[in-house]
């Protein structure tokens, strides 16, 4: 018998990727993957927060490459950011382990969209687990690395905030491998994709991916009733929900999504007359079923929308299409009392800018009483647009614009906006505010390249300097100042840069008041060693 833990998704996943004997774990931020991280670290891995997502991944898989375990973590829009290199990662034979962990949020508890990342694993032709709890978190975890080195390619981890976020009784079960050896052995055929290599990768991936059927049809499990009236196919928390919606019915997990266990859905479906569908978000597993001739009982479109619970999970078998109870309304979010970005917005807002916004706490600027925010589309955005809004509004308009950006979204993608704004200079300049708070704030305090300290919070590296970035990229005016003591100045710049044609970034640098005080300690802590 192993050691019976008490773990969240997050805390279970991380203590079987170092279990399985990891030499790095790497991600960047994102609710609800971020706890996964600081547990590789607290278990005694190593482990980093990148940029973003897509070095992140590249990071790991150069640890692949080398024969070593990887783990890499984000929120499901971070493996947008990370698509490149995961759709050709998916031809490349990978002498390592490299497990991929993509925290979906069906719901959007803290998310701009609610995409369903297991439409991802279909489209790059990875392979895709799926855990129900921390248990199977647990062992899918060990399983996604065993899979891995196997077959030489990345595999998917699919969670979900439910699974990521809930705790409940884990068995560690006996595997404690060490890192695993490195060496780097030289094939450029199965690594380097140029053409004439990758279409053989292609074809490599898809004969991998048919003999992957039998292991997808091995990771399933029958729960229930076996004799039940009718039959459930589920996957991830869809499962606990239908167990306890219907428990006399026979229920069917997939572990496996990609590729699919279609056999086992078929044989399984065909014992009863009327088998439902019970999942969260797309009609993965629905059209799977339907495409190959499985005949099964949908979901009406209500249910796409939002998370499952079991009360929903008992008018989705009940056909019950009526509309549904609105949710109590909580308490809306808004900006702390302090936070160093009121009085930006208070600014913005006073002077009627036209404000293309980013993600992070800052974008709380929208609600009253700031009503400072015009568009937010994904991280990194905020200058791009705002380049975009400029290039085309009218002068008086164009005039108005400011792209506001975070520190941690600025290092993550907004780069790349300031090379685009000194490349292609709008006529009327551009105004770029950072607000910089030195964390990342919204996410859970991380640490990011311009904090200057590492994952664990001990001291870095290297600091990466906004300021000295954009200079040298070629923006005209820097300027730094703290919007909350320096409100009249901070205004009167504003107002200046704006009627310039000047390229200006201004740097709003405050701490974060939640953050100060851990800021605080980890400096003293390195003071004492
Ligand atoms: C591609 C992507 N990755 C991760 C996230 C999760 N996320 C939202 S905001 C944010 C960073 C916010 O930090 P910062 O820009 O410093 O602003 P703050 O919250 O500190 O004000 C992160 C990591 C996301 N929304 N999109």
């Amino acid at each position: 018998m192993g050691e019976r833990l008490f773990l969240s998704g997050n805390e279970a996943i991380a203590l079987a990727a170092v279990d399985a004997g990891l030499n790095r774990g790497v991600g960047y931020p994102g609710t609800p993957s971020s706890e996964i991280l600081d547990n590789v670290s607290k278990n005694g891995g190593a482990a980093e927060w990148a940029p973003n997502e897509k070095c992140a991944l590249e990071v790991a898989a150069g640890v692949s490459f080398a024969g070593g375990n990887a783990l890499v973590t984000m929120k499901h829009v971070g493996l947008n950011v990370a698509a490149d290199p995961l759709f050709t990662l998916a031809y490349i034979s990978i002498p390592g382990g490299l497990v991929i962990v993509s925290a979906d949020d069906p719901g959007m508890a803290s998310s701009q969209n609610e995409q369903d990342n297991r439409n991802y694993a279909a489209a790059a032709g990875v392979m895709m687990l799926e855990p129900a709890d921390s248990q199977q978190a647990y062992d899918l975890t060990l399983k996604a690395f065993e899979l891995s080195r196997e077959f030489h390619m990345p595999v998917l981890l699919r969670v979900t905030t439910r699974v990521c976020h809930s705790k409940g009784v884990a068995v560690r079960g006996g595997v404690r491998n060490p890192a695993h050896p490195t060496a780097f052995e030289r094939d450029p055929r199965t690594r380097v994709m140029i053409p004439a290599f990758a279409r053989i990768a292609h074809r490599r991936l898809r004969s991998e991916l048919h003999k992957l059927e039998d292991v997808a049809n091995s990771l399933t499990a029958e729960h229930g009733n076996p004799e039940g009236s009718f039959g459930i196919i589920a996957s991830g928390v869809s499962v606990l929900h239908a167990m306890e919606a219907a428990p006399d019915a026979a229920i069917l997990q997939v572990m496996m999504c990609n590729p699919m266990p279609i056999e086992k859905m078929r044989e399984f479906a065909v014992r009863f007359k009327r088998c439902f569908v019970v999942e969260e978000g797309d009609y993965v597993l629905e059209n799977a079923c339907r495409q190959n001739g499985i005949e099964v009982i949908g979901r009406p479109e209500l249910y796409r929308f939002g998370e499952l619970n079991v009360a929903r999970v008992r008018r989705l078998l009940a056909g019950d299409t009526t509309p549904e109870a609105a949710p109590v309304p909580g308490k809306p979010p808004e900006l702390c009392p302090g936070c160093p970005h009121r009085k930006t917005f208070e600014a913005l807002r006073d002077l009627g800018c036209i404000v293309s916004g980013d993600i992070g706490c800052y974008t709380l600027g929208v609600l009253p009483p700031f009503s400072a925010i015009d568009s937010c589309v994904c991280m990194g955005a905020s200058i791009t647009v705002g380049l975009g809004l400029r290039h085309a509004l009218p002068e008086t308009e164009a005039r108005k614009v400011v792209s506001v950006i975070g520190d941690s979204t600025f290092w993550h993608t907004g780069v790349n906006g300031i090379v685009e704004m000194v490349y292609n200079r709008p006529k009327t300049g551009h105004v770029v505010l950072i607000l910089d708070n030195s964390i990342t704030a919204m996410t859970g305090m991380q640490e990011n390249p311009g904090t200057g300290r590492r994952l664990d919070h001990t001291p870095a590296d290297g600091r990466l300097d906004i300021e000295a970035v954009v200079k040298a990229m070629g923006v005209d005016n820097v300027d730094v100042i703290d919007t909350t003591v320096q409100h009249e100045e901070f205004r009167e710049l504003l107002a200046r840069r704006l009627a310039s044609n000047d390229l200006t970034v201004i740097v709003a640098r405050r701490v974060c008041v939640i953050a100060a005080a851990k800021i605080k300690s980890y400096a003293a802590a390195t003071e004492v060693k």
